[in-house]
């Protein structure tokens, strides 16, 4: 079968909700496009069920923030000096939540450009080609990617019984070669904080940029009851990366990526002749104006006050799985620090199969420390909690 007619059939089967594979040569009326688009939505499922993603539903005030500035590219400033302004508005918020208010950074596509970003600004800094970077072996798939992109090795440290690196492991990896080394505030899998203070003295002792993913805990740590030193308040810390679009309730694509000085950023400045600005520090060229409004608006009209409450929030619903789960003879890996859970059960693929056939989006996370992984956003209510703690016990129980 030709190449061409191959694909026709596959689109064919794919295009379950009746759309058209090619493009069209005729105009169809918006009327017809918007219902094509409602019967497609109804396709996709509902964050009432989703116990697996870090994201969640828009605060109401960043759908319309976005909305507003949904024509703006923040990768020519100089025609939206408005939403520029808005941008430095949220790194200034950022920098002072993180301990530095006269950190520089710029808002992101998320999580993984956010970490490209801070351990290449490293690299050129240290000036070191060919060279590693020290990560936990529980560090975001986004640190494979960098090693790849940036032509560095990736050494993975060993965690602690606590699920936290092992500090003895970070210093037997690092070398006159690491670029950099790399702690988590808030881990994808277990929702757990490095030891980042003894990571940030490592890193000054070896003077090596320590960067911090806190892509998901960046908007939980400073809103818990307790209190972890992991920012720019320790001095070796030189870099954060923040997730607006995760725990800060604002629209996707919302990252944060923040830098103790301005000389960290300038490593990653090339020049731009022909735009408004003639440096851009950016990953992407084009980049969304909308994003960086709809965090400026969720941070403007919750205040630390609404972040301590949605945290609240979550945790309180934490406790309630947790509990509920002890109730039926299911222990948690570590006891969660933020709202991520891990739960030890016995075949987790096949226990997360189950819940999925009952409609539960959950995870599960990698080898050696196999467990249920349940993350308990805002989205997420007490009763649907019951409901999976009933479905989970009758799950285990076939
Ligand atoms: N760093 C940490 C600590 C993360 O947890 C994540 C993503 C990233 C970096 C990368 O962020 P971006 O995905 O914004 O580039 N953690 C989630 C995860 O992998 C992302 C996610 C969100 C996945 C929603 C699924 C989902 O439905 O689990």
């Amino acid at each position: 079968m030709k190449h061409r007619d191959q694909i026709r059939q596959i689109a064919k089967k794919v295009n379950k909700s009746g759309q058209r594979s090619e493009m069209r040569e005729k105009a169809l009326p918006a009327d017809e496009v918007m219902a094509i688009l409602e019967r497609t939505r109804e396709r996709d499922y509902s964050y009432d069920r989703f116990l697996s993603t870090m994201c969640t539903r828009p605060h109401p005030i960043a759908i319309k923030a976005h909305d507003m500035f949904l024509e703006t590219n923040l990768g020519d400033p100089g025609l939206f000096p408005g939403v520029a302004g808005l941008e430095e508005e949220v790194v200034r918020m950022l920098g002072e939540l993180l301990g530095c208010p006269l950190a520089r950074g710029y808002i992101s596509t998320g999580g993984t450009e956010s970490n490209i970003q801070a351990i290449r600004a490293a690299k050129n800094e240290s000036g070191k080609c060919g060279g590693n970077i020290v990560v936990p072996a529980s560090a975001h798939f986004s640190f494979d990617k960098i090693g790849d992109l940036l032509s560095l090795e990736v050494r993975k440290a060993e965690l602690d019984s606590q699920l936290r690196v092992d500090l003895s492991s970070v210093e037997s990896l690092i070398d006159e070669h690491t670029a950099a080394l790399v702690g988590i505030a808030g881990t994808t899998e277990f929702g757990q904080v490095d030891p980042i203070e003894e990571l940030s003295d490592l890193a000054l002792e070896w003077g090596v940029h320590l960067h911090v993913d806190a892509a998901f805990g960046g908007f939980v740590l400073p809103f818990l009851d307790r209190s972890f030193a992991w920012d720019f308040s320790l001095p070796g810390v030189k870099s954060i990366t923040i997730d607006p679009h995760k725990m800060g309730l604002a629209t996707i694509p919302a990252g944060g990526l923040l830098f103790r000085n301005q000389e960290c950023m300038n490593a990653l400045e090339t020049e731009t002749h022909y735009l408004t600005k003639a440096r851009q520090a950016s990953l992407t060229g084009t980049r969304s104006g909308a994003a960086a409004a709809a965090t400026y608006a969720v941070m403007m009209h919750l205040g630390r006050e609404g972040f301590r409450e949605m945290v609240g929030y979550c945790m309180d619903l934490t406790d309630h799985l947790v509990r509920g789960a002890k109730e039926i003879g299911v222990e948690p890996l570590i006891e969660p620090v933020m709202n991520v859970v891990a739960l030890r059960v016995p075949e987790p693929s096949k226990v997360r199969e189950r819940l999925m056939d009952r409609d539960w989006h959950v995870s599960i996370t990698r080898e050696p420390n196999r467990a249920l992984r349940l993350i308990l956003m805002g989205h997420m209510s007490h009763e649907n909690v019951d409901l999976f703690l009933k479905d989970l016990k009758e799950v285990l129980s076939e």
